[in-house]
């Protein structure tokens, strides 16, 4: 078939205008492989100028923060919200608050937010935001101050019909109470405006656990379609924050072992499994004491802890012998080595956790081998879908039980695994799910353009 269009000549124009943002074009160029073969059928994408339009920010908010330590010391940050797509919603993603966010990765986690929230079934369009402050060793009254400084810019250009952030890296259940009571002083209004809300005020049951619960029913569909199932498999996870936690925890409940965990200082290997004590042990350790992972060798003495180590162009975490792996910490943290390491050790499962967690080459590897490889746009769903149904719940001014949010999860995860699959299938790659995820997401959000006129 002749190509109409030239995918390429688009990336080139995108590159020349931000060449220093790394992050967002690797994220594109992803996407713009798996849906040349669209653009080639769907010749009226090519006409509209959809990818063209589709890597455009519709928006892009970036401010100050200033704020006071418990010294009086003023420090300032910045902030930002990418409101990259609302044609089939209202922007939903993230804030993450890490020293290393800029515009370059708050435009990828945006752009992949907007596939993935397409794939959930729910109406939500993209975005991401965030700021470079880091909540490491700050102490609570100095989060709340930030956190109140950055919404008072922020809520000029937020709301529950048009922009509703959530948690990410660095932002969890306090970060999003001191940023909503912050909104409701200065709105005057008690709304569904973020996602992620504790459970007394508004939040949905299942949505602290859905992103780690989310990746391991993504595993276990992959799994079945080899009539497999997650009981007594070896699992490497990474990070061990939110969504490492309820990894962990879903994959001991369904019988797996769980051998390692880690966060920015180094990991931990328990060759004899974490145990739900162990797991209860680092959800205190990390969410309370907000201490480091190296503390769980020094409880549990049959637990090895490792450094990181710069020098080396590997991350051991991946080298020992397993059959899964569930990267949740944070991009590019499985690198072409790291995937030859994983392949070397028999792991066949990778589902990521995390948003971007493997390099091109390592992705190319894993597609290579046929492996069950479950990219973070489709795995990491679970998240965003059930913030998805807090805010139904918030627009009823109702709440569901554990069990239905749990089986609304569950149905998510399968049917997104199946838009895979499907996309996959029609577009002649099965089994290429990094593929199936770009395609199926992309379809629903170009034909809402299409349906919306030009903008
Ligand atoms: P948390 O802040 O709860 O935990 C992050 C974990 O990753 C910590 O253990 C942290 O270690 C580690 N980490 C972060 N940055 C780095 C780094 N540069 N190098 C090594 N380790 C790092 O975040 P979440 O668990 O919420 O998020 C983890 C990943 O999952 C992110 O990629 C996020 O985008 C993605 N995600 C999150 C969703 C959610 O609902 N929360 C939904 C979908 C995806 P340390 O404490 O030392 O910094
Ligand atoms: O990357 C993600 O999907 C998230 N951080 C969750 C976003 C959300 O709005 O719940």
């Amino acid at each position: 078939m002749s190509t109409v269009y030239n995918t390429g000549d688009v990336y080139d124009k995108v590159v020349s205008r931000d060449p220093d943002q790394k992050e967002f074009l690797q994220a594109v160029h992803e996407v713009f492989e798996s849906v040349k073969v669209v653009m080639d059928r769907n010749p009226e994408y090519g006409k509209a100028k959809i990818l063209e339009r589709i890597v455009e920010p519709e928006r892009v908010v970036s401010f100050r923060v200033a704020w006071t330590d418990d010294r009086g010391e003023i420090h300032v940050n910045r902030g930002f919200r990418i409101q990259m797509n609302s044609a089939i919603g209202p922007y939903k993603g993230g804030l993450r608050f890490h020293p290393s966010v800029n515009l370059s990765i708050l435009k990828f986690l945006a752009f992949e937010q907007v596939f993935k929230n397409s794939l959930t079934t729910l109406p939500m369009g993209g975005g991401k935001g965030g700021s470079d402050f880091d909540p490491k060793g700050k102490s609570d009254a100095e989060v709340m101050r930030f956190c109140q400084s950055f919404m008072m810019e922020l809520h000029k250009y937020i709301g529950p019909d048009t922009d509703v952030p959530a948690g990410d890296i660095g932002v969890g259940g306090r970060e999003i109470g001191y940023l909503f009571g912050t909104y409701k002083r200065l709105k005057n209004e008690f709304s569904g405006v973020l996602t992620g809300k504790s459970l007394n005020w508004g939040g949905s049951l299942i949505r602290p656990e859905a992103t780690g619960y989310g990746s391991v029913y993504f595993a276990s569909e992959m799994l079945a379609t080899r009539n497999e199932t997650l009981a007594g498999k070896t699992c490497l996870v990474s990070g061990s924050g939110n969504v490492s936690q309820y990894t962990v925890q879903k994959l001991i409940e369904l019988g797996a072992k769980v051998v390692t965990l880690s966060d920015s200082s180094g990991y931990i290997y328990d060759e004899s499994g974490i145990t739900a004590e162990k797991l209860k042990y680092v959800m205190t350790l990390k969410n309370i004491k907000r201490g480091r992972i190296s503390e769980y060798s020094e409880k549990y003495r049959e637990a090895v802890f490792t450094p990181v180590d710069s020098s080396k162009d590997y991350n051991p975490l991946w080298d020992h012998k397993a059959d899964c792996a569930f990267p949740s910490a944070t991009q590019n943290e499985i690198n072409g080595k790291d995937a030859q390491n994983l392949l070397k050790n028999g792991v066949y499962v990778v589902s990521e956790g995390s948003n971007m967690p493997t390099t091109p080459d390592g992705v190319d590897l894993f597609i290579d081998k046929k492996i069950l490889y479950g990219p973070g746009k489709a795995a990491n769903a679970g998240g965003v879908s059930v913030s998805g149904l807090e805010m139904s719940q918030n627009s009823m001014r109702l709440k569901w039980s554990r069990e239905e949010v749990d089986n609304k999860l569950r149905q998510i995860m399968k049917s997104i695994h199946k838009s895979c699959v499907d996309a996959s299938e029609e577009y002649g790659t099965p089994g290429n799910y990094v593929n199936g995820a770009n395609i199926a997401g992309f379809v629903k959000v170009a034909d809402a353009m299409l349906d919306q006129g030009l903008f």
